[in-house]
């Protein structure tokens, strides 16, 4: 295997989540008169494609990327409708905004299509399965859409899943089914084989992941080289990859602007690691570590400016995170704040290491984190009052 074990990755809690028929479902929204009735997405003209099919139009084998002129034969009845393609940007935004509440680890895909890691989310979202169906509630109340979500220990096997009851599905794959679920599935549902490698696959009696499954990983490695490995894996449900987070999205932070400046270098402090414990205490609600601490900080009417700091480890501790954002602060010298900000950043999944370099010191810190955390869930943020700021 590429990666040694890990049972921090092996035992992830990964979410896949697909919209139905996603342009047809918008228009059937916004056009009452569309609903319950075959459509089509898509140029209506001689080179006109498919982009997508209502359910409606499905049966009569509609299909995206099919051209026009063919699904119009299928199903002559069907209301061809062009693609609204801002309209499409502006719900799947909504749509995203949605999963942010649920997780920051996600992974866009496509315009109607995420990954969300919810490993560690247990304590402070619910269990998985509640998730999904809380996500699946909001698109349907806030969007009047649904969504088909897979539920799974890794990416392929919850992509695997979204597909496996749509619409409006729910499906979770647990490593116990492995073994019942994948040997039956055709061999083009391997991530990464496209329909020329699987017809050269059936040309050898290899038409499901169990007929590949069979083969020796010298076979394998024969016929895929270096991609060997990853098919070897896949077809036993093994995938490592981790879901990563956009840009955007890969940052926790906080900020606040003050009425006036002020003029107290402790009150900045203390202001300052309010903050940090915020900030702290999302990332351990996540099951997030960060890698790098960045401050933001206004002086009166200049503009604002940042100094980050690389972390020698990620973490989550408030004590670490608290030492990083004051050593950069007190590398400024003093002038009234108008603004400061903390922000984490490049977040990872849980701790970097767990178990390399145990430090007394950190675990100790650590366990005070996980009972501030405690009171302040059960009594609120201003139950928790950090003495000593130095
Ligand atoms: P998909 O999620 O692949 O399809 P879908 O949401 O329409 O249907 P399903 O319920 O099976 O998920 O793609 C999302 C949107 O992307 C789809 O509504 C239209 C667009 N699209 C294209 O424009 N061309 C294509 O070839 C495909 C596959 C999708
Ligand atoms: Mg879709």
């Amino acid at each position: 295997m590429a990666e040694p074990y890990n049972a921090s990755v092996a035992d992830r809690s990964i979410l896949h989540l697909d919209m139905d028929a996603f342009f047809a479902a918008v228009e059937q929204r916004d056009y009452p008169e569309l609903r319950g009735k075959p459509v089509l997405i898509g140029h209506d003209g001689p080179r006109g494609v498919v982009a997508t099919a209502s359910y409606e139009a499905r049966p009569f084998g509609c299909h995206s990327a099919q051209p026009m002129a063919i699904a119009r034969r299928r199903c002559p009845h069907a209301v061809i409708v062009p693609v609204r393609g801002r309209r499409y940007s502006e719900v799947s935004k909504q749509m995203f905004a949605i999963l942010d509440a649920f997780s920051p680890l996600i992974e866009p895909l496509s315009i109607d299509e995420a990954f969300l890691d919810l490993t560690g989310a247990e304590q402070s979202q619910g269990a998985p399965e509640d998730v999904a169906r809380r996500i699946k509630q909001r698109i349907r109340d806030e969007l009047q859409l649904t969504a088909s979500v897979g539920l799974a220990p890794n990416k392929f096997l919850a992509k695997l899943a979204s597909d496996m009851d749509k619409p409006d599905g729910l499906t979770i794959i647990r490593a116990d089914d492995i073994d019942r679920v994948l040997p039956p599935l055709p061999i083009e549902r391997i991530w990464g084989i496209g329909p020329v490698t699987a017809a050269g696959l059936k040309d050898v009696g290899v038409h499901t992941i169990g007929d590949l499954r069979a083969r020796p990983i010298e076979w394998l490695q024969a016929r895929f080289g270096k991609d060997a490995e990853r098919y070897w894996n896949l077809c036993r449900g093994i995938d490592h990859r981790p879901v990563v987070a956009d840009r955007e999205a890969k940052s926790i932070g906080h900020e606040q602007t003050f009425s006036v400046d002020v003029e107290e270098p402790g009150e900045v402090r203390r202001v300052l690691l309010g903050h940090v414990e915020q900030v702290a205490r999302r990332l351990r609600k996540h099951g997030l570590s960060a890698k790098r601490v960045s401050l933001k900080i206004r002086f009166g009417d200049f503009e604002t400016v940042t100094r980050s700091m690389t972390l020698p480890v990620a973490t989550n501790v408030t004590t670490e995170l608290w030492d990083a954002a004051s050593r950069l602060l007190d590398a400024w010298t003093f002038q009234p704040v108008r603004l400061i900000g903390m922000t984490a950043e490049r977040l990872c999944r849980g701790e970097a290491q767990p178990g390399l370099f145990r430090d007394p010191e950190h675990e100790r810190q650590q366990r005070i984190d996980a009972v501030t955390d405690r009171i302040a869930e059960r009594f609120g943020k201003a139950a928790i009052k950090r003495g000593g700021v130095s």
